[in-house]
């Protein structure tokens, strides 16, 4: 059972946690622990399930998922949407991705793949163990550059860097940072004990934050949120955030964040 489980014998459910969990759902930011997330099946694939942590229905302007794929299953055959780019990222279990007519690769725990929009890619899962695996969909916005490259690599291939000068913090950026390509970055975002953000945060750009490891409080909005790992945040532009992490070892995240595009 893991630990934010409760027990749902009769006689073992906590007093008040008939009718709630940690989730909050508000205009500007959703806090979506995996409980209570139900399954969907998605067209593209087979022996998987999709669930989807964030869509436009919610008010983010990107879709993300958890992809639950079973030994055998994964694109029913190559996929590839117009003006959408795609990335995985794995979180455990293996799966073999391919894009366009390349070879197929490996991607274990920490492997990733970026998908240009309108490229046909394959991830199969042909290991013995069901895989899962991170998603994120987004519409291009295309500018006078050409469009990037597909990339598949590993997490322990991107170094780990700190603009901050504060002690404790390390990010790496998993799509090449400051290429004005890319309209989106999606970041590990490393904490050790004891670090916190200086300020909290309002700022234009949107995130989708995927917890991947420890534990922490997470300022939104106007409310602290315990958060633990298999959390999900989506945070609408302006929304006010913090993190503070409150566990004994380091807590990562990964985060997407729309960057290098103006507003209209
Ligand atoms: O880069 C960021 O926007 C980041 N500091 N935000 C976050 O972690 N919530
Ligand atoms: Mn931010």
């Amino acid at each position: 059972m893991r630990p934010h489980q409760f027990p749902v014998a009769a006689g073992h459910i906590p007093p008040g946690a008939i009718g709630q969990n940690r989730g909050v759902v508000r205009p500007n930011y959703a806090f979506m622990p995996p409980e209570g997330v139900l399954v969907s099946r998605l067209p593209q694939f087979e022996r998987t399930i999709g669930r989807i942590l964030t869509a436009p229905v919610m008010g983010a302007r990107f879709a993300q998922y958890v992809l639950e794929i079973e030994p055998g299953g994964g694109t029913r055959q190559p996929f590839r949407e117009d003006g959408i780019q795609h990335f995985y990222y794995v979180l455990s279990g293996q799966a073999r991705f391919a894009v366009e007519s390349g070879p197929a690769q490996a991607l274990t725990l920490g492997g990733f793949a970026y998908v240009p929009a309108g490229t046909a890619f394959s991830l199969r899962n042909e290991g013995p163990e069901p895989a899962r695996v991170l998603a994120l969909r987004k519409r291009y916005e295309a500018i006078d550059l050409p469009a990037p490259e597909p990339i598949i690599s590993h997490h322990d291939a991107v170094p780990v860097t700190n603009h901050t000068g504060l002690e404790g913090r390390g990010f790496q950026f998993l799509l090449p940072y400051g290429d004005m390509r890319f309209d989106f970055e999606m970041n590990l975002m490393w904490f050790k004990p004891g670090t916190c953000f200086p300020d909290v945060e309002t700022h234009v750009m949107e995130h989708g934050l995927y917890m991947l490891e420890g534990q922490g409080l997470y300022f939104l909005g106007t409310e602290w949120h315990e958060i633990w790992a298999q959390d999900f945040i989506w945070m609408g532009g302006y929304c006010p955030q913090q993190f503070y992490p409150a566990g004994f070892g380091d807590a990562c995240y990964l985060l997407y964040k729309n960057v290098n595009r103006d507003v209209a």
